[in-house]
């Protein structure tokens, strides 16, 4: 198979320690470099330190990696959106190629799947995007919810998408919204909206409780934990929906449609905010990265 595992995480899943996969779409199409680079290093950092082992994951000259090396991972970071952006749809393209590419919320699901990873720590997942009535726009990671045992926290979804119809969608998709510690829904920057979750937890002893229930009933697919970014670091909501509004209306001006959509905006909200979005959004993925410790630790 075309899956290559390291050994620490071999070992960690032959001993039942816990582990905690991240994406690598963050790193070269999420943030600009180096804040990319010290991010996901920071990220495996905070799950060591809270007793887990992380996986980062991506395609490494046509090989599905699962436990990147440093060096990986800075190669990746400095590619940038030149790395090609990997969904479940691309694996066996960019497989069969030997190419590189930086694997997406539902590529990274599902190479975590296959590995026998079960949580998975990011910043944000795609969603159903606004005008997507006309558009069709639907991130594939919903789908990939729905149909892959897996466990994504996330601190919920930014109002570039629009968030009650991706409420609604993964309704349909039968994957439940779990609210850590909140009734409603986190837009990632701003840690509430007008939605509410579907279900709120207090602790993550009750959510891998969930999950057990969930995957021992043979029910398929997965859980999606929205973890809302701490007070401290939440950005003002009126400043970040005009960023928001600004950066969607400059991409339509530019015509740019399909999957360069999330990284064209999030590049420039981070530039209308004076880098203030990018701030935050590295503190709510650490914020992520050591509640899916946690959960995992209890799983
Ligand atoms: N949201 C973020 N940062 C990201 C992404 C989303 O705040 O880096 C990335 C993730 O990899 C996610 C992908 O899976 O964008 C969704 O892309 P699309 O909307 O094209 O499905
Ligand atoms: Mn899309």
């Amino acid at each position: 198979m075309n899956i290559k595992i390291n050994d620490e995480i071999k070992l960690a899943l032959k001993t039942n320690k816990p582990i905690v996969a991240l994406e690598s779409t963050i790193i070269s199409h999420g943030m600009p470099y180096p804040e990319n680079y010290e991010t996901a290093l920071a990220c495996e950092k905070i799950i060591r330190d809270n007793n887990c082992i992380p996986a980062t994951i991506a395609i490494i000259d046509g090989v599905c990696t699962i436990g990147l090396t440093k060096d990986e991972i800075e190669k990746l970071a400095k590619l940038g959106t030149k790395a090609l952006k990997v969904s479940t749809r691309d694996i066996p393209y960019v497989v069969s190629k030997k190419l590189n590419g930086a694997t997406t919320v539902s590529a990274t699901s599902k190479l975590a799947s296959l590995a026998g990873i079960k949580i998975f720590a990011t910043g944000g997942i795609g969603g159903v995007h606004r005008e997507a009535t006309k558009t069709f726009d639907i991130s594939s990671d919903l789908d990939e919810l729905s149909e892959t045992n897996i466990c994504v926290i996330c601190a919920g979804a930014k109002s570039i998408l629009d968030l009650g119809l991706t409420m609604e969608y993964l309704e349909t998709k039968r994957v439940d919204v779990i609210g850590y510690k909140t009734e409603s829904l986190p837009a990632f920057f701003t840690n509430t909206s007008k939605y509410k979750v579907n279900h709120r937890l207090d602790t993550p002893k009750e959510i891998a409780s969930l999950l057990k229930t969930k995957w021992d009933l043979g029910l398929k697919g997965g859980v999606l934990v929205t973890n809302p970014i701490p007070k401290e670091f939440a950005m003002d909501e009126d400043v970040i929906n005009k960023a928001i509004d600004e950066a969607i209306s400059e991409m339509n001006k530019l015509n740019i449609t399909g999957n360069k959509t999330t990284p064209y905006l999030l590049a420039k909200i981070n530039e209308i905010t004076g880098g203030n979005s990018l701030k935050s959004n590295i503190k709510l993925v650490y914020n992520n990265c050591k509640l899916a410790s946690q959960i995992a630790s209890e799983l």
